[in-house]
């Protein structure tokens, strides 16, 4: 049996599970100091004065200072992706030295010998704030008397995008199903706080930092600091989960480095879980508003959608990206004629928002999936009844959709038939009538998800087309060692994906060398020199093939001495498992041997190198296309308002598989995080800006008790863009889960007249809309 497709275990976790690990706040260095920062108690103010004399004589306090003392060195946090040729950028400096625009933004720091020492120190920093208004809902940020959050107003973008006859679509439709949708606010809560530690030995810089991205971050920490890039080397040592919150450069990790470049010496910085509620950036946050046009049949005609897309008080990396990443997803799986997106983006004086696991695809699959329920109901029409006379056809593939994606392969019939067998649809439709019929106070409801999602980040030449500020390649290098070993190097930077095990399986195929002989290396500039990092579920079908790429390489090289050394024609030499032989003799030489015989060079052919290593980089031609159906049984009390998962079903297709134990766990996990929309999760502001849901007891984060048991299967149809035949997986469980769970609730309510319940759908919402 090959090793891709094996469920091996994660050579990551005996290390991870035994506390044998390198946390950047487990880090220590000498004469190492510690940062804490002082962060506005207000969501907008002018700062008319900061004093930190009193800090600074405090014992153990090594330096003290405000924004000011970095005014002319701290340049603005970047954003590399603006949406719109108009759009505004406001500067962003990582330390605010005028005016503040959301609680929790830093205002002053404490560099001491100790972390807490440096806390009890923040305490005699004295700032004067000149209160402005608060900027809090979207709709009012943008009338034209609003208060602004910005000199330039609180609108950042616009953006519209058009396809077919929009008009012609809606004209006299049968159906036309209006519905508006938001999304709340989610706050990114990875098991490892963030934690920046840097470090100098007076010209060149070390930063190490809990990130999924250290090389997007050196680039952009020498663009922000103006520290030549040669200078800086990012470390990202194990990282304890990020969904997509620490794909950021962040201002905590550009003060670190002034600070030790300032004072000579190695500072850090490790955020606590409340700093990190109100600090790490924000997911979702929209207000979605859709139109659907159709068919008497239930055959869709064309879809508006317009939104307004909550930018917090800033656009940090890819902010105003992350709408957009939904733009051409809100059509799903779906054939119509004519499309319509809109999106606006609106400052408020919060923390800004940024990618969260699925980022903009989350949201449109929600829309789309909870209007698809709707058009069902409308029809009196079975949910699925209704998709299936809409979806694209397996043997429609490839299909360029309405907004102009072309899906490249997918079969949503399969995937379906299956998920509906396992789950029982028929058996539980029955009961569902029954309850009704009886009118048991526990109504149970059947929610339906048959989604796809747009991942792999991705070609770079879309990226380009999309004004995105880099490219979409990876980059993997392959060294065969002198005993036949084998180091990979990665440009993908994993945070909990297994990629040392999976990166593992796709080379011992390739190169036909044991499992247990290959190490992956990643996450060190100094190391993996080249990469894009880890993010939009891009790293196999991007990372893992460029591995793949690099072997093909190695194996050239290897074919070439073994030809030199059997004294035959490279074309005369056979490969497998690791061996080349002369075609119909047991002639041979290993790839060990081969890598040995590199090494020693004492024979080798005229252009044949001292080595058999090699690089490649793989940019793909298209998106990853995966699907699937999700199907969710949720039971709802009527009269407590309790809604409560009975069985939960998912039938993935995320193509050719490399490992079945990671892609499991993928879907796991992901599922727990859109069941958290869902049910649970939720950042508050009050009415001043002030955030509420500052620790984990106000930021209701499900365990694994609050959670069903997850039946899961999968249908594989290759996708063509890449060798493999893979497909992403990282972001599928999120995207899916959520319309299936809220889809479920709204269907177990429907016969009460409701048609929609506000996530997070908290027993005292259902129990207010009960009522
Ligand atoms: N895989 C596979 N076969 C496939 C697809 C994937 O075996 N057909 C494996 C891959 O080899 C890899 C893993 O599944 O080991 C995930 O692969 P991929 O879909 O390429 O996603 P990435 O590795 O790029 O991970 C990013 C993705 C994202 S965008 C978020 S957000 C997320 C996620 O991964 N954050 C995570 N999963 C997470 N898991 C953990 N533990 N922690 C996070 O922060």
């Amino acid at each position: 049996m090959t090793e891709v497709g094996k469920a091996r275990k994660r050579k990551e976790d005996r290390r991870l599970l035994t506390g044998r690990t390198q946390w950047t706040d487990n880090l220590r260095q000498p004469g190492m100091l510690h940062v804490m920062f002082l962060r506005s108690p207000m969501a907008h103010a002018r700062i008319t004065r900061v004093d930190v004399s009193a800090a600074r004589d405090l014992p153990g306090v090594v330096a003290a200072f405000g924004g000011q003392d970095f005014a002319a060195e701290q340049g603005s946090l970047p954003c590399a992706w603006p949406v719109s040729e108009d759009i505004v950028i406001p500067d962003h400096p990582p330390m605010a030295v005028s005016e503040v625009r959301y609680v929790g933004e830093a205002v002053a720091c404490v560099v001491a010998t100790d972390h807490y020492l440096a806390a009890d120190a923040l305490e005699a920093i004295e700032v004067d704030y000149e209160p402005l208004p608060a900027v809090l809902d979207m709709n009012e940020a943008l009338a034209p008397d609003s208060p602004k959050v910005h000199e330039a107003g609180n609108q950042a973008f616009t953006v519209k995008i058009t396809s077919g006859d929009v008009e012609a679509a809606f004209r006299d439709a049968p159906v036309v199903i209006d519905r508006t949708y938001i999304q709340q606010r989610l706050i990114p809560s990875a098991m490892e706080p963030r934690a920046v530690l840097a470090g100098t030995d007076g010209d060149s810089f070390t930063l190490w930092s809990s990130t999924q991205i250290p090389h997007v971050l050196r680039v952009m920490l020498a663009v922000v600091t103006g520290i030549p890039e040669h200078k800086i080397r990012v470390i990202a040592p194990d990282v304890g989960g990020g969904f997509g919150s620490k794909l950021q450069v962040t201002a905590e990790e550009v003060l670190c480095l002034l600070l030790t470049r300032r004072l000579g010496k190695p500072v850090k910085w490790t955020e606590s879980r409340s700093e990190g509620n109100l600090t790490v950036h924000h997911g979702r946050d929209q207000i979605q508003h859709l139109r659907l046009a159709a068919e008497a049949d239930g055959r869709i005609r064309g879809l508006q959608v317009e939104l307004l897309a909550d930018m917090g008080a800033y656009l940090m990396l890819v902010t105003p990206g992350i709408p957009m990443l939904g733009a051409s997803m809100f059509n799903g799986i779906y054939k119509m004629d004519a499309y319509e997106f809109g999106c606006t983006g609106v400052f408020t004086t919060k923390m800004p928002t940024d990618a969260y696991r699925g980022a903009g695809r989350p949201e449109a699959t929600y829309a789309i999936e909870r209007v698809m329920d709707e058009l069902a109901a409308e029809l009196r029409l079975d949910p699925m009844e209704v998709r299936r006379r809409n979806w694209i056809k397996h043997e429609e593939f490839p299909y360029t959709t309405i907004s102009g994606l072309t899906y490249d392969s997918g079969n949503y019939e399969a995937a379906t038939d299956r998920a509906m067998a396992l789950f029982g649809y028929d058996k539980l439709r029955a009961e569902q009538a029954d309850r009704r019929d009886r009118g048991d106070p526990v109504q149970l409801g059947i929610g339906v998800s048959t989604f796809t999602e747009m991942c792999g980040l991705a070609p770079s030449r879309m990226l380009g087309a999309a004004n995105y500020g880099a490219g979409g390649w990876e980059h993997g290098s392959v060294r065969m060692l002198p005993t036949g070993k084998v180091e990979v190097i990665t440009g993908t930077s994993p945070h909990g994906q297994g990629h040392v095990t999976a990166w593992s399986q796709i080379t011992a195929d390739a190169l036909g060398v044991p499992f247990e002989d290959i190490t992956v290396l990643h996450g060190d500039t100094a190391i993996a020199h080249k990469g894009m990092d880890t993010y939009g579920s891009r790293s196999l079908t991007v990372g893992g093939i460029a591995v793949l790429k690099a072997c093909d390489k190695v194996k050239d090289k290897a074919r070439k001495l073994a030809s030199h050394l059997l004294e035959c024609s490279p074309d005369d030499l056979e490969f497998a498992e690791g061996v080349f032989t002369v075609k119909g003799t047991d002639s041979q030489k290993t790839i060990q041997e081969l890598a040995y015989a590199a090494f020693t060079a004492h024979d080798l052919p005229e252009g044949v190198e001292a080595r058999l290593d090699s690089d490649a980089t793989f940019d793909p031609e298209n998106y990853s296309f995966p699907h699937g159906t999700h199907l969710c049984a949720v039971e709802v009390d009527t009269e407590t308002g309790m809604a409560k998962i009975r069985s939960y079903v998912a039938v993935d297709d995320v193509g050719t598989v490399v490992n079945p134990l990671i892609v499991e766990g993928q879907i796991h996990g992901g599922i727990a995080q859109g069941v958290a929309q869902a049910l649970y999760e939720e950042a508050v502001y009050d009415s001043e800006g002030n955030l509420l849901t500052t620790t984990m007891a106000d930021y209701l984060l499900p365990t694994a008790m609050d959670l069903p048991d997850f039946v899961t299967d999968r249908t594989e149809t290759p996708a063509t863009s890449n060798p493999l035949g893979a497909k992403g997986v990282g972001e599928a469980g999120t995207i899916a889960s959520t319309p299936a769970v809220v889809n479920a609730i709204v269907d177990a309510l429907r016969p009460r007249g409701i048609h929609d319940i506000q996530m997070p759908c908290t027993p005292e919402r259902i129990w207010r809309a009960l009522r």
